[in-house]
């Protein structure tokens, strides 16, 4: 597997936009429904367990956290939209910080959109390949969890969600993947690694 996010540290943890790292080199994006494994799945990456925080607990991300895993090279877990038992002041706060933050953020080059293998393509999910897609930015689907389903269940999830990716996106690549047994993080990385090569020059 890459070495590549092997050397992540914790850079900094950003409650509002404007605290963020200075907007100047490359960042992704991990993104997702509340949830969905985008903590474990930076953890299963960079090979650091307790890197980035998981909890059993739906809403645990509250804040911008940002790894850096070279010079001016990020990652950066967002918190997870829509679980209905975040106060909704705070579920109001972070909307309006991610759409910010999705909109005006130059060095994010790219997102890898987190869903449960068991279900997927949600409205925000749906609109965030979309949006990539228009965008311009790279877009990464991960089906997380396929742990918890037979290698035939898998399979059609796959199937099913690539046709459904494809309606919204020529682009948006896809896999299964277990963030919790690190099923599929090399080809994440070999995904994703690509995305940060000569992306200025
Ligand atoms: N079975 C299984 N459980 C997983 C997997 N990935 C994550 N989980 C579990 O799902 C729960 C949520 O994981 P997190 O990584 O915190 O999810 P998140 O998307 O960061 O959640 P928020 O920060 O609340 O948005 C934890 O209990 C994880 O152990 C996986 O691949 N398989
Ligand atoms: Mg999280």
């Amino acid at each position: 597997m890459s070495q590549l996010f092997n050397q992540s540290q914790y850079l900094v943890s950003a409650y509002r936009y404007d605290q963020l790292p200075e907007d100047e080199g490359q960042e992704i994006a991990f993104v997702g429904r509340s949830n969905a494994g985008k903590s474990t799945t930076i953890n299963a990456l960079t090979n650091h367990k307790g890197l980035a925080k998981v909890s059993k607990t739906p809403g645990r991300t509250q804040l911008f956290n940002c790894f850096e895993f070279a010079p001016g090279q990020r990652l950066i877990d967002l918190p997870g939209y829509g679980y209905a038992k975040v106060p909704e002041k705070m579920r109001k706060h972070w909307q309006k910080e991610i759409d910010y933050y999705l909109m005006n953020r130059q060095s994010l080059i790219g997102v890898v959109i987190i869903m449960d293998i068991r279900h997927p393509m949600k409205a925000f999910d749906e609109q965030m390949i979309h949006w990539a897609a228009q965008s311009g930015l790279h877009s990464h689907v991960l089906l997380n969890k396929a742990d918890k389903l037979s290698r035939s269940e898998m399979t059609k999830a796959l199937l099913t969600t690539k046709k459904d990716i494809a309606k919204l996106s020529q682009t948006t690549t896809c896999q299964t993947f277990s963030a919790l047994r690190k099923q599929g993080a090399d080809v994440l990385s070999a995904t994703i690694s690509p995305w940060f090569v000569n992306n200025d020059e």
